[in-house]
């Protein structure tokens, strides 16, 4: 998916040219420099930290953690071993967006990998990339040969004696890989399910050690921000929403793919830069951050802002940046019963509200949309739900009831009619 409009990462990076993501293209952009100048400068880790803190930087998988105070989490004078992690685990329905960064710009994210492990005094960086990306999982490996051969990894790097090394491990492909805890117990070889948290992984992570887990988008930002400055990362996004941040815009688009902007774009500029809606068609709805942020009927989101605040302000997650936008054509029950299947799909299984409650979920949407729906059956969607939701050890089950909520509220109506009528109100060719 190519990218067509740039900010801090992709800025310079011509991804039409098949060695935009080797070291000498990246180095000609002003690679390396930042590393090279907290390096040589023996910058004070605080430093590092706080220029971090000051950019506004928050967590681009989903949460929206600030990435600075994180870092500050990481007990700098623990005695043993301790770890940087990356989350390459892109697996949320409509995220796209991190396969392009290991893609066209690898080296970004492995020097913002190198100065965090700096900045956190560890000596050791993983990053765990989702199973079913093939070739960029190739591709980053033979950035990081390039890294090693440069001097930028290993022992001593650049002559400094600051020595840090950096692994790929691919997964297998299971969504709730994503989930932190999970991506740590599978790093260690062990089933991929959550842990509870606390304690969180900043104190007890990768082999019980304290370890910094950052989103792959969030540490190819850190090169910029050192290099060009916190305050103009700011300056790039609106207050408490630092910088620009990738999209990847699916759906009834013209010009799908990914698009990195500054927080707080319109959405309706989004909109037009992905060509507008597909054949002139309607814009109905908006799931505005991954299948896991509530959707938003379309005329409240063409008066929202792309970025944190504005979003959550309106009951949904910017989330992990995924657009995922629908015409007038797309039944909402079908779209539902596709989203549930695939939370009931990829729950771990641990916890009995998860795995029993998104089998509810599914069945009771499948019957709805098959014609077979009862008139009790959005108050027991509703039930359910909320015996779900805020009981499980993970985010998934949450995650799962999130859309069920959001869509029989915006577009009961098309519930309802399936109930009574046994058919689509919008005879989407699907149902
Ligand atoms: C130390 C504390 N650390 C929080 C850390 C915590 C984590 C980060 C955020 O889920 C969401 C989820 C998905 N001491 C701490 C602390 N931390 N308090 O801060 O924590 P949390 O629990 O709010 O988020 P999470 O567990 O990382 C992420 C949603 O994002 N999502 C997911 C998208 C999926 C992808 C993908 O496929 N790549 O991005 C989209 O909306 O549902 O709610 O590091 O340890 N006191
Ligand atoms: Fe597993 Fe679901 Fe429990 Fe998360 S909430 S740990 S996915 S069973």
């Amino acid at each position: 998916m190519a990218v067509f409009v740039k900010g801090v990462i992709f800025d310079g990076v011509d991804t039409t040219q098949p060695d935009c993501w080797r070291l000498a293209a990246y180095e000609a952009r002003g690679g390396y420099q930042a590393l090279r100048s907290i390096l040589q400068a023996q910058m004070p880790q605080e430093d590092v930290i706080a220029e971090v803190k000051n950019s506004g930087l928050r967590g681009r998988g989903g949460a929206g953690f600030p990435t600075g105070l994180k870092w500050s989490f990481m007990p700098r004078s623990f005695p043993g071993d301790k770890y940087v992690v990356c989350n390459t685990d892109e697996g949320e329905p409509g995220t796209f967006k991190d396969r392009d960064i290991l893609r066209y710009n690898p080296h970004a994210l492995i020097e913002g990998m190198i100065i965090a492990g700096y900045a956190m005094g560890t000596r050791v960086g993983y990053n765990y990339i989702h199973g079913e990306i093939f070739a960029e999982y190739e591709l980053f490996e033979a950035a990081l040969d390039e890294a090693r051969a440069a001097g930028y990894l290993g022992e001593n790097i650049l002559g400094t004696g600051f020595s840090f090394d950096l692994f790929a491990h691919h997964g297998y492909g299971a969504y709730i890989c994503g989930e932190e805890t999970a991506l740590l117990e599978s790093l260690e070889g062990k089933k991929g399910q959550p842990r509870f948290k606390p304690p969180f992984p900043a104190s007890f992570g990768l082999y019980g050690k304290p370890t910094t887990i950052n989103n792959t988008e969030s540490f190819a930002s850190v090169p910029f921000i050192i290099r060009d400055g916190a305050q103009k990362f700011l300056e790039a996004g609106k207050p408490n929403n630092g910088g620009t941040k990738l999209f990847s815009v699916s759906g009834h688009v013209n010009r799908p793919g990914n698009y990195e902007i500054p927080l707080g774009t319109p959405f309706s500029a989004l909109l037009e830069m992905a060509g507008g809606m597909k054949d002139g068609s309607r814009l109905k709805a908006v799931i505005p951050g991954g299948s896991s942020a509530p959707v938003l009927p379309g005329e409240v989101m063409m008066d929202l802002t792309m970025d944190y605040d504005s979003i959550s302000k309106a009951g949904s997650m910017l989330g992990s940046g995924a657009v995922i936008v629908m015409n007038d054509q797309v039944c909402m029950v079908k779209a539902l019963e596709r989203l549930a299947y695939f939370y009931h799909e990829e729950s771990c299984g641990q916890c009995t509200p998860c795995r029993e409650g998104t089998g509810w979920l599914y069945r009771v949407i499948h019957r709805i949309e098959n014609g077979q729906g009862r008139p009790e059956d959005l108050d027991l969607l509703n039930s359910v739900g909320n015996n779900m939701a805020g009981r499980t050890i993970c985010a998934l089950a949450d995650a799962a009831v999130f859309p069920v909520r959001s869509f029989t509220k915006h577009f009961r109506d098309e519930f309802e009619y399936h109930i009574e009528h046994r058919k689509c109100l919008v005879e989407h060719k699907w149902c």
